[in-house]
């Protein structure tokens, strides 16, 4: 027996990452062209927290659930002392400043605002045992990223604690073999989020025995990583593709799959540089499907590489409406409307076009874009039915309450300004231990941060 089928209450819900005290831009992204462009700016984390609040309420007030997900504890004090850094907090930061200022830079990084990359996760519709299943995304490719899963792990145990309904696999081996980026490379298929779905798990590179890969940039998830989260959750090849994602599109910018693809129900939008093998995709896509496919392409004549990566186009949220006609709304970056040929694209392509897609919403997350994060980026979608819904713990669903109390806490603790010379200010480390504290109350989780474990 499948969970959810058939479950007229099973919904999808958006948990976007809160912005942390601690937002920067420091260049840290290898291959992410806005993070390497914007490295060294001044970043306005108040301004960055209150955007991403915003997207959500709105989103929330056009009836899509929402919830959040709590930033990381930063700067990460814990990572320094175990690279050899001793004495004090503000000894540890000082030295750290004059010594490896790239280290300091990275244990501040706020990156867990990107919650696609936080994990990857199966509705319990499609798993054997009718549970949810999450698996927390290694991030090993780069540092910043590195130091993530273990408080993410910590944290969705700590949301999704009963065990009759959700299941917690181990992050895979953190290694260049099992490299994995969480949902950003994992995108479900099915006619509704109640139904069976098909499991579309892009990578950018195989460990063993693969030869096509990227010349500039490197590839950041493995098919052997994808295929052991499918294997985590019990998915059969009835159930999963792999694809691999087109080494050129990685060389443009495209570090993940979500900067080049989108999906929602039995919608794919997706740029023609997307796969590496387009046509294989969308064959064994409708060959397992249930449901048809609705692929939405967009030629590169519409759309250079270039200006998919600028615009953020593709790291959209594609949603389906909450009245019932499946009709669909994209929540599309500012970038969108800023650049001419997308826009003409988004309106003459996709809203006119023979496509469920008939409403665009622009939101404002300039914050997080000018690091290479954008709407979809900020959101990991999770898929629950109305019981598994009552038995999330803590109040990390958004509603106007939680709004309110967010808004003022981060108005309360948050700075305007934070130029990468801050970052060795012991006081922005106090500053943020009180902010993190204090959030954990309003959100009703119990301890999940390193200071709070002791
Ligand atoms: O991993 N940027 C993130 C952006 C992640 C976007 N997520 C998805 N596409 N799903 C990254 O490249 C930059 C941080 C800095 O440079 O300060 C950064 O980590």
């Amino acid at each position: 027996m499948r969970g959810n089928v058939n479950d007229m209450n099973v919904q999808e819900v958006n948990f976007d990452g809160l912005v942390g005290p601690t937002h920067n831009y420091a260049g840290l992204a290898h291959g992410n062209v806005a993070s390497m462009r914007h490295g060294g700016l001044a970043s306005n984390p108040r301004e960055a927290a209150l955007q991403g609040l915003a997207k959500m309420k709105a989103l929330k007030d056009a009836g899509y659930p929402q919830g959040v997900l709590p930033p990381q504890q930063r700067p990460d004090l814990g990572a320094l002392r175990d690279l050899g850094f001793s004495g004090s907090n503000a000894e540890v930061l000082e030295r750290a400043a004059r010594e490896a200022p790239q280290l300091l830079r990275a244990v501040c990084s706020a990156s867990s605002m990107w919650t696609a990359n936080a994990a990857t996760v199966t509705p319990s519709g499609d798993a054997p045992d009718a549970r949810v299943h999450f698996t927390a995304a290694n991030l090993q490719s780069s540092f910043h990223r590195f130091l993530e899963p273990q408080t993410t792990a910590r944290v969705l145990a700590a949301m999704f604690r009963d065990e009759a309904h959700f299941a917690h696999h181990p992050v895979l081996p953190a290694t260049p073999a099992f490299s994995d980026e969480g949902a950003a490379n994992h995108t479900r298929l099915a006619a509704t989020h109640g139904e069976p779905g098909v499991h579309l798990y892009v990578y950018g590179r195989q460990a063993f025995g693969g030869r096509t890969e990227p010349k500039r940039f490197p590839a950041r998830q493995t098919l052997e990583a994808s295929q052991a989260v499918a294997r985590q959750h019990g998915l059969s090849d009835a159930q999963t593709v792999f694809a691999q994602q087109h080494p050129d599109a990685i060389d443009a910018g495209v570090f993940h799959n979500d900067v080049i693809a989108v999906g929602n129900g039995p919608v794919l939008l997706y740029h023609e540089m997307a796969f590496l093998d387009e046509q294989r995709t969308l064959d064994e896509l409708r060959s397992k499907m249930a449901t048809p496919l609705i692929p939405v392409r967009v030629p590169s004549e519409a759309i250079g590489l270039d200006d998919a990566v600028s615009s953020y186009l593709f790291n959209s949220q594609l949603l389906t409406q909450p009245d019932g006609s499946g009709a669909m709304t994209l929540v599309v970056p500012g970038e969108c409307e800023e650049n001419e040929a997308v826009w003409r694209t988004i309106q003459d392509h996709l809203l006119a076009g023979n496509n469920p897609i008939n409403e665009v919403v622009v939101k404002d997350v300039k914050q997080s874009m000018r690091n290479g994060g954008g709407p979809a980026c900020l959101r990991l979608r999770i898929v629950l039915s109305e019981v598994e819904r009552q038995q999330l713990s803590g109040r990390v669903l958004l509603d106007d309450a939680l709004y309110g109390e967010l808004t003022e806490w981060v108005n309360r603790h948050y700075r305007d300004r934070l130029a990468p010379d801050d970052l060795a200010d012991p006081q922005l480390a106090e500053e943020t231990l009180t902010a993190l504290d204090a959030l954990t109350r309003i959100l009703a989780l119990g301890n999940v941060y390193p200071f709070q474990l002791g």
